[in-house]
């Protein structure tokens, strides 16, 4: 048998003692040191190498047990019938592994029906009730032994204190489980009076409800509008009495017996209308007023239940369909400088790669050299990356627990990565940037926005092609690419004649693009393709920016001073005096012609008396940019939306007052949409 590697037992090594610390801070300290869904996330890796090496599995592995300790203010109960967890399912693959293994142990065919819940993410609750009264309530603790509570549990409205039906009160026992949780508004309530309080607050509803249910006094519990949903019946003798047979039998009782059951519950016939049941709510759960964090998924025949049994841990007959993590922990093995188009120096980390959000990440943005040393990343540390839609991912917090001796606070490079001059940090610049105008970096980057599709968008010319033509030193300014010529590119590695041909037509394609996208390809710093509009609307050629002074461009609307101050020094510079006369030279538009404008003028109002909200994020414009260009085609931009509102602009990640506008059925538009109307 192959030798277990050092990497390996050093990385299981490392994941207990971070999951132990974990345990230890979410349920002695009632402050989560990270997310749930890192949690797990480690927790799986750990079950995955002992599952490949099960010589490295110790009985004190956390995977070895359900759950930490409870703390020892509150008396010790055992639960009459333990609280199984539940096993994590990340994906509807996953959730179909999950069906197929329950399959292997019934007769082919068998038909099942499945309830879906919403997974509140509060505190399990185990509720026990005799002859009708509430007697005890205790908190999940390891499962086997929880915290006798009851005093707080009473003092939750939701939870009866005598159950409702009259038959059921003839039972010596009956057990109600179910989640207790803070609504989000009162739980930013509280953390804004523990805040005014010089309080730390809580990190979130769940540990802010733990936080109360341990409340040794329980007139602040009794405050604090702790709610309850009851999910699981277990009345002893229960199936002879034929009270409820299944799942979705026992929430209606439930609710009949006094209880709050959540209303989003679903019966479903098959494995389909359970992931869209899933997927519907993956968004829709944003606008409920309490916390959930994925899908209860159970088989609703307690007959079935009772066949599949139990493994050591969870039902076998129940999985939590969860939502895709966006914050993950992983280690950082380098930290690399890349110089972009601007000369600036972004330090970037890479990561042992990481599923995150759906997408393996391995790289993500430190930003700045004051970023880092904000964090302290060093080479070594673990971390933990974030991804939230298409926002490129980043580094959130270090580990410094579980930081390796012998580790260094990292160091901006005092001279550039690429062409090696030195950098320069400006006064009150967070940027550092490499200033050398013939710096390959700089000249590959300028390169790649001359042929970027908002600007003069030449087709075939990708990044690695640039590279090429940079190092072959057939390019040392876009003027070039108006020199090359089909051989030339022929010549080049993996270049075919036809691909060479392609190229060298687009390039003379691009000299019929408007001077607009001209001037946003010379890339000027703060003139983005908006702004290149704007100007070229008023400069009608490039004489006549040339000549212009700071106060001419500063008087154009949506141009500031520091961009007005930027686009003259630029113009300053004798090399761009030359470029220009090159590009010139080559055919490029230099001057307006009557049909290349795209934003609108005073005299075409084309949006005169609509009015606009914006929301989320536009995939190109910025808020401002857009708000000028609406504004300037003679709309008006509002923050809110109202029945007044004629449009709503929806970029990525739009929130609430998307949901509003699709409730008052105003007319949503993309960013093309809206370029479109303009
Ligand atoms: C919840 C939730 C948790 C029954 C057997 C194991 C777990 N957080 O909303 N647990 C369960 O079910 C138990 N259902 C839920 N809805």
């Amino acid at each position: 048998m192959e030798p277990i590697k050092p990497e390996v037992k050093q990385r299981v090594q490392e994941l207990r003692q971070l999951l132990q610390q974990a345990s230890y801070a979410y349920y002695v300290l009632d402050s989560p040191m990270m997310e749930d869904a890192v949690y797990d996330q480690l927790y799986r890796e750990l079950q995955n190498l002992e599952t490949q090496y099960p010589e490295l599995v110790t009985p004190d592995s956390p995977t070895q047990r359900v759950g930490e300790k409870p703390a020892t203010q509150f008396t010790s109960v055992r639960h009459n019938i333990p609280l199984y967890s539940l096993e994590n399912a990340f994906n509807v693959d996953e959730l179909q592994a999950w069906d197929q293994r329950w399959r292997r142990q019934v007769p082919p065919q068998t038909a099942a029906e499945y309830v879906c819940e919403l997974k509140i993410d509060g505190n399990a609750l185990a509720l026990t009730y005799e002859n009708g009264v509430l007697t005890r309530g205790a908190t999940r603790g390891d499962g086997v032994m929880g915290e006798d509570i009851t005093q707080n549990v009473r003092t939750i409205r939701s939870i009866p204190l005598r159950l409702n039906l009259a038959d059921l009160q003839n039972f010596e026992r009956v057990e109600v489980r179910g989640e207790t949780f803070l609504p989000l508004d009162v739980f930013k309530q509280i953390n804004e009076e523990r805040q005014k309080a010089g309080e730390s607050s809580f990190a979130n509803p769940r540990n802010a409800a733990a936080g109360t249910l341990r409340q040794l006094d329980s007139r602040i519990v009794a405050q604090r509008r702790l709610d309850f949903f009851a999910y699981t019946l277990h009345i002893p003798g229960m199936d002879d009495a034929s009270i409820a047979s299944s799942q979705w039998e026992a929430l209606a009782l439930l609710q009949k017996m006094g209880f709050r059951v959540n209303p989003n519950q679903k019966l479903c016939t098959s494995l389909a209308e359970v992931a869209e049941y899933y997927q519907y709510w993956d968004t829709e759960r944003l606008n409920l007023p309490y916390m959930t964090d994925g899908v209860v998924v159970k088989i609703n025949s307690f007959k079935l239940q009772e066949q599949l049994g139990f493994t050591q841990k969870f039902p076998r007959w129940a999985i939590a369909l969860k939502y895709a993590a966006e914050e993950a922990p992983t280690r950082v093995e380098n930290i690399a400088v890349n110089v972009g188009r601007t000369g600036a120096l972004t330090p970037l980390a890479e990561m042992r790669p990481v599923q995150l959000a759906g997408t393996t990440v391995s790289r993500a943005t430190l930003h700045n050299a004051d970023r880092i040393a904000q964090l302290d990343i060093r080479i070594g540390d673990t971390v933990i990356v974030r991804k939230a839609g298409e926002i490129i991912p980043e580094v959130l917090r270090v580990l410094k627990e579980l930081r390796p001796p012998d580790t260094e606070p990292f160091v901006m490079p005092s001279n550039c990565p690429v062409c090696g001059q030195p950098v320069v940090r400006e006064k009150g610049e967070a940027v550092t940037r490499c200033v050398n105008t013939s710096c390959a970096a700089i000249l590959k980057g300028s390169i790649e926005h001359w042929v970027s599709r908002d600007a003069l968008d030449i087709r075939g010319i990708g990044e690695k092609l640039v590279h090429q033509l940079v190092n072959q030193g057939l390019v040392h300014s876009v003027a070039d690419l108006y020199d090359l010529t089909s051989d030339k590119l022929h010549a080049l590695e993996r270049m075919g004649q036809k691909s060479a041909d392609k190229i060298i037509d687009a390039i003379a394609q691009s000299k019929n693009q408007p001077w607009s996208r001209v001037l946003y390809g010379l890339g000027i710093r703060h003139v983005g393709n908006v702004t290149a509009q704007l100007l070229t609307e008023k400069f009608k050629s490039v004489e006549q920016i040339q000549i212009a002074r700071v106060s001419d461009i500063e008087g154009i609307y949506g141009i500031g001073a520091e961009i007005a101050d930027s686009i003259y020094q630029w113009f300053q510079i004798s090399a761009n005096e030359t470029l220009i006369q090159r590009l010139q030279a080559a055919g490029l538009q230099f001057t307006t012609t009557a049909d290349t404008t795209v934003t609108g003028n005073t005299e075409n109002q084309k949006l005169a008396g609509k009015t606009f909200v914006i929301t989320g994020t536009l995939p190109t414009l910025k808020r401002d940019e857009a708000k000028a260009l609406i504004q300037k085609a003679g709309g008006k931009v509002t923050d809110s939306v109202s029945k007044k509102t004629d449009y709503v602009v929806v970029g990525e990640d739009a929130g609430s007052k998307l949901a509003k506008a699709e409730a008052l059925g105003v007319t949503q538009l993309s960013e093309a949409q809206l370029l479109e109307l303009l």
